[in-house]
């Protein structure tokens, strides 16, 4: 019986890490645009957009992640659609 409810608890952990709103998701940085709060990301498939892999602008959810990266990066990152703009939402070099 305790087997099967550790069995449980770990079935649920990964449906629920797979319905998560994000995943991080593997890029590159093509350009970043300080001025704008914009950068340009040559990006895996993203899952939760439903996104092919392509190359795109994103926002960023903030300012400072633009100055952790530079062009050319390899970078993990998170994205969502907020408020209708598909934003970074968490951005690191790998
Ligand atoms: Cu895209």
């Amino acid at each position: 019986m305790k087997k099967f409810i550790i069995v449980l608890a770990l079935s649920l952990a990964t449906i629920t890490s797979a319905f998560a709103a994000t995943a991080p998701i593997v890029g590159e940085v093509k350009k970043i645009n300080l001025a704008q709060n914009k950068i340009t990301l040559k990006h895996e498939p993203i899952i939760n957009l439903d996104m092919k892999a392509m190359t795109m602008v994103f926002t960023v959810a903030d300012p400072a992640m633009l100055a952790t990266v530079k062009v050319g990066d390899k970078v993990t990152f998170e994205a969502d659609r907020v408020k209708g703009k598909l934003t970074v939402l968490s951005l690191t070099a790998q």
